[in-house]
């Protein structure tokens, strides 16, 4: 249910812990507080890792090359390291120790982890015994899930996101040339028709047992753009908990289907407005990072690098002391949070009391405004705009902040100047700033903030090290405060015509 607050925002359209979670019954708040991919709030401060155990799929989808990670979870690019499920333990012990905040381990590929059903049962065994404080959690495309459900349960698994890109065999056969399945390889609208059973029947199964399920979907213009909105409908009918539909990464250089044949993605302004259009029956994620199947760190970050095989092997880990350190960080967060929200409470509490004194005038409508926000995290702006490779991207109204995506880029700073075709590091990362008008980091170089100037996006440091919310509110009250912002009351409108 979406309860209103005393700002007037919904749960599903703020980016508050509490906003976003406080409708919930307890016994689910306690699975998702601390997950990066089912809270937004909770992606700011807690981190995820994948291992990398489940080569092999059991399906074939256009968007994917299997020389690449799983485009279900990921975005394309080659899987440092294929894991055994004995290194995947020692990896994910060593991580949890060295990385405290590191809340959830997730199998999301490269192929997909029901069809090696022995390496990932394997691999979460183990750590629900050895490291009971870490959430497990899996991602599949649905065809091998009825079967397993059962064991899912067992070992403790409470979130399994599914890929579900349709309802309609017709459409699916132009996403799954193939399904395996009892030993054959079915092909088109047949193959299609027994995958999309398998999720349905899959997702009624896993919600019946008080699993969480997240549907990703994969948006795929001209294919299945038109029909996400019914699928979005169905898998909420059926218990589904959130619904993150994904832009489609299509480059020929990945050798897929769909990139050899220039299909296009959606732009920014098509996913949103699906996105939407969509929101008004089920939660909507938007802060997802399409990771890599072996990625770790918060979401948006890759520390894969620091926990290579060689780095992990010669490691010690006493994961019983680890795990003393783990609580006394994840309690500190919480403890934070929940600060930050009796604050925040109060502050609305008195907005919304002095906003009652004033509902006599007319007030001007106030456009929003789209910002954003480079940050390493914390839910700080925190991060060198020129170190920054990706930004958040926020629609901040009056009284109201909204994740609404986030927008990749080659790093500024990395001295590497030209990306092709002319075009400059610089130039690429502000053109992929489309639509923001403002861009706020800790910290900005002279050439940049001219260049950004000049394509009519305010740079902003002037909120360093603040959290990002307030800082984004201050930003549209100046904003406001300058007249840059009004549109005209009806009663001006009216009086105009
Ligand atoms: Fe990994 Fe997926 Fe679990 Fe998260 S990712 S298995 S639910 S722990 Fe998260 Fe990454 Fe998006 Fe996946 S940001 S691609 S939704
Ligand atoms: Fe690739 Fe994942 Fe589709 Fe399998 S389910 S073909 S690994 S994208």
């Amino acid at each position: 249910m979406t309860e209103m607050t005393a700002s007037g925002c919904s749960e599903s359209s703020c980016g508050s812990t509490a906003d976003q979670l406080s409708h919930l019954p307890e016994h689910i708040r306690e699975k998702v507080h601390n997950h990066p991919c089912y809270s937004e709030q909770a992606h700011h401060h807690f981190a995820r890792m994948h291992v990398a155990v489940a080569p092999a799929c059991n399906i074939q989808c256009n968007y994917c090359n299997r020389k690449y990670d799983c485009a279900n979870e990921s975005r394309p690019g080659v899987v440092s390291e294929l894991l055994t499920p004995e290194q995947a333990i020692k990896k994910t012990l060593v991580v949890a120790s060295e990385i405290p905040q590191m809340t959830v381990l997730g199998i999301a590929g490269p192929g997909d982890p029901l069809a090696n059903p022995e390496r990932t049962f394997q691999t979460f065994q183990a750590l629900s015994e050895t490291a009971p404080d870490i959430k497990l959690c899996v991602s599949t495309n649905g065809l091998a899930l009825p079967e397993h459900v059962e064991e899912l349960s067992k070992h403790n698994i409470d979130h399994v996101t599914i890929t579900i890109n349709c309802l309609d065999p017709e459409i699916g056969a132009k996403i799954y040339p193939w399904i395996f399945w009892k030993n054959r390889r079915i092909k088109g609208v047949k193959g299609a028709k027994i995958l999309i059973e398998q999720q349905q029947k899959g997702l009624e199964m896993l919600t019946e047992k008080g699993i969480l399920v997240k549907v990703n979907s994969v948006m795929i213009p001209g294919v299945n753009d038109k029909h996400l909105a019914e699928v979005s409908k169905v898998v909420k009918s059926k218990g589904a908990f959130l619904h993150n539909i994904m832009p489609l990464i299509a480059e020929a250089e990945h050798g897929t289907y769909y990139g050899i044949m220039e299909q296009l993605g959606p732009t920014q302004a098509e996913l949103k407005e699906l996105q939407d259009a969509c929101e008004g029956d089920m939660n909507m994620m938007r802060h997802c990072r399409q990771c890599r199947a072996d990625a770790v760190g918060l979401l948006g970050e890759d520390r894969g690098s620091e926990f290579t095989l060689d780095k992990i092997e010669a490691m010690e880990i006493d994961y019983s002391s680890a795990m003393e350190k783990r609580k006394v960080v994840h309690d500190n967060i919480a403890a934070e949070l929940a600060r930050k929200e009796e604050e925040k409470a109060q502050g609305v509490q008195f907005v919304s009391l002095d906003s009652l004194r004033k509902t006599a005038k007319p007030k001007p409508q106030l456009r929003s405004v789209l910002m954003a926000v480079a940050t390493q995290g914390g839910g700080i702006i925190n991060q060198h705009f020129g170190h920054a490779k990706e930004f958040l991207i926020y629609e901040v109204a009056s009284d109201n902040v909204k994740l609404i995506g986030h927008a990749k880029t080659d790093q500024y700073c990395s001295g590497n100047n030209t990306c092709g075709d002319g075009e400059t590091v610089l130039q690429k990362l502000i053109r992929s700033l489309d639509g923001c008008e403002v861009v706020l980091s800790a910290k900005i170089g002279y050439e940049p903030w001219e260049q950004l100037e000049e394509a009519g996006i305010i740079p902003n440091s002037e909120h360093a090290m603040e959290p990002i919310e307030e800082a984004l509110l201050a930003v549209h009250k100046e904003m406001a405060e300058s007249g840059a912002l009004e549109e005209k009351t009806e009663a001006g409108l009216r009086a105009t015509a």
